[in-house]
């Protein structure tokens, strides 16, 4: 039986909601604007919508920092704006995934009120309290992802409290059992709405080493890191005791039945597998993160796949992912013509592809002038900031790019006019027009959506630039043959007539022939051997 379980067999699609849709004129994108433009993803044809954080928020960190877990925030609209969001979303059967941030709350939750108020105050131990070193200096020598210490010191009560972000974000005590259960009661609060699943911000950072030793020098640091990579993170993250934390929150989804469970989590591929927990009791999908890291060559590409494959555990379901809300979008750091290339990898991979809003119409680096920065990593750290990724999504040409009516919170891209779903949703050319067909390809070939992967063996000349693999189910195999250089190449695949099924370039799809396949510079192909026809 091939498995439909529609977290493994769909495609997520990420929306920034500051930055999709604005239609109450603010320059902010809301959950109405959201929800009109559902059906745009329903053409597109992805299964499952994850919206980054809308809830109650100062937005010191743009939502990242939640005062109220059971609250829209004004800026987005209201509970029943989410109600009619979710509703309309399940009418045309897709699926929707929230943020959930329990690592840190704002600083002004009330939690956190309560908890600085006095040493004694019972919810004292929902955040993380520590006496001041002898010196009167921080506790130790963690330090903040967004620059300086992690540590700030509270006049009133003369302790420090440990925020992994900024000061305006403390972290949580997941030793608590009570900042848990209320943390469980979130999640069912939400689930109750009818959310099909969540991701977990910063998941493997939710328990910290019980004596808060001092991480040790990373040997590999460079100047021109940010300042957390000066130390390695063993002690502030990933410890072990987080798999059963995780466990807990799968527990409370799997009460509601086929909901997803999915991990943020920056770790190299030996620790992220551990996140799937015994059993596969832990994270239903640990983001896969590799692919932002990774150099984009083929020989790099290639190992990277076969190593994340060979070290998932018996029956753990990948996934991969191009680009998010916090890294350089994938055509700014390819180029265009290979992140065409990089788009046909993504969704012809064997697991759960996650595309970022704007990828599809190939939105590139948005420069931010000095003056517009809202990042408030870009004031600590200048460079670091992810302002150029977060740019509202670009519909038509009219003002605002269709985005909204008033001045966008950040710039549009200087393409705009022609950059935009209205220009490119019927050109045959258009990389939107490419992701189009590689959805509808995914649904229309178990072999992609659900099927097996195995690389395919080539010549070490071809080796250098092209990465091949094929994808097979129910006895039908598809070949994918990935062109990451300019040169044009002829790759040998023995005697069976082959037919374009799909390329990266326009007019190929249908093409039949036999011999060695003729694949073009730049150029990336979905292959159907006669055998499979
Ligand atoms: O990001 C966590 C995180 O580790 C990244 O910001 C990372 O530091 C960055 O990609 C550089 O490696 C999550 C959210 O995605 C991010 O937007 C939030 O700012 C952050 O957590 C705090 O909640």
């Amino acid at each position: 039986m091939t498995e439909t379980i529609w977290w493994k067999s769909g495609t997520v699609y990420q929306v920034y909601p500051r930055s999709f849709q604005d239609t109450d004129g603010d320059g902010v994108g809301d959950l109405a604007g959201i929800t009109a433009r559902l059906d745009y993803l329903a053409w597109l044809g992805v299964d499952a919508v994850w919206i980054s954080p809308f809830y109650r928020s100062p937005m010191a960190d743009f939502g990242y920092d939640v005062a109220d877990y059971c609250a829209v925030d004004p800026l987005f609209g209201t509970l029943s704006d989410f109600d009619t969001l979710i509703a309309e979303a399940h009418r045309r059967r897709l699926k929707v995934i929230l943020d959930f941030v329990p690592n840190h709350s704002s600083i002004a939750h009330p939690w956190f009120a309560e908890s600085r108020a006095s040493r004694t105050s019972p919810r004292r131990d929902w955040y993380i309290w520590r006496d001041p070193a002898p010196d009167g200096g921080p506790p130790n020598n963690w330090l903040s992802n967004f620059g300086g210490p992690a540590w700030t010191r509270d006049e009133a009560t003369g302790q420090y409290y440990y925020h992994a972000f900024l000061p305006e974000q403390p972290d949580l005590n997941w030793r608590n059992p009570a900042l848990r259960a209320a943390m469980h009661d979130v999640l069912r609060f939400w689930l109750e709405r009818g959310v099909d699943g969540f991701r977990v911000d910063v998941i493997w950072h939710l328990i910290k080493d019980e004596g808060f030793r001092d991480n040790p020098d990373n040997p590999d640091f460079a100047p021109h890191q940010p300042g957390i990579n000066r130390f390695a993170q063993v002690y502030s993250c990933d410890r072990p005791e987080v798999i059963e934390v995780i466990a807990g929150l799968r527990a409370v989804l799997r009460a509601f039945g086929e909901r997803v469970l999915i991990g943020e989590i920056y770790l190299p591929i030996e620790r992220l597998v551990a996140y799937y927990g015994p059993d596969l009791k832990a994270a239903d999908l640990p983001f896969n993160f590799q692919l932002l890291e990774t150099p984009w060559r083929a020989e790099a590409v290639a190992a990277l796949v076969a190593e994340y494959e060979a070290a998932l555990p018996e029956g753990g379901w990948p996934n991969w992912v191009l680009g998010n809300h916090d890294r350089p979008r994938i055509a700014a750091r390819v180029g265009p013509a290979q992140a065409r290339v990089a788009a046909m990898l993504l969704l012809t991979l064997r697991g759960t592809p996650t595309l970022y809003y704007g990828d599809e119409i190939g939105l590139g680096h948005v420069p931010i002038p000095p003056d517009r920065v809202r990042d408030p990593w870009e004031r600590n750290e200048p460079g670091h900031g992810r302002d150029p990724v977060r740019t509202p999504m670009q519909w038509d040409d009219g003002p605002g790019a269709g985005f909204s009516a008033a001045e966008p919170w950040l710039p549009l891209s200087a393409d705009a006019d022609h950059r935009n779903v209205e220009a490119m949703r019927d050109d045959p050319g258009s990389i939107l027009t490419l992701h189009r067909r590689l959805l509808a390809l995914r649904r229309d070939h178990a072999a992609l959506s659900v099927g097996g992967w195995r690389g395919i063996e080539l010549p070490p000349d071809l080796a250098a630039e092209m990465f091949a693999y094929e994808r097979f189910a129910e006895g039908a195999t598809l070949q994918i043959l990935l062109n990451f250089g300019a040169d044009p190449r002829a790759v040998p695949l023995g005697e069976d007539e082959w037919e374009v099924l799909l390329s990266t370039r326009p007019g190929r799809a249908g093409e039949r022939g036999r011999g060695p396949f003729p694949l073009g510079p730049d150029e990336g192909v979905v292959l159907r051997p006669e055998t499979s026809r």
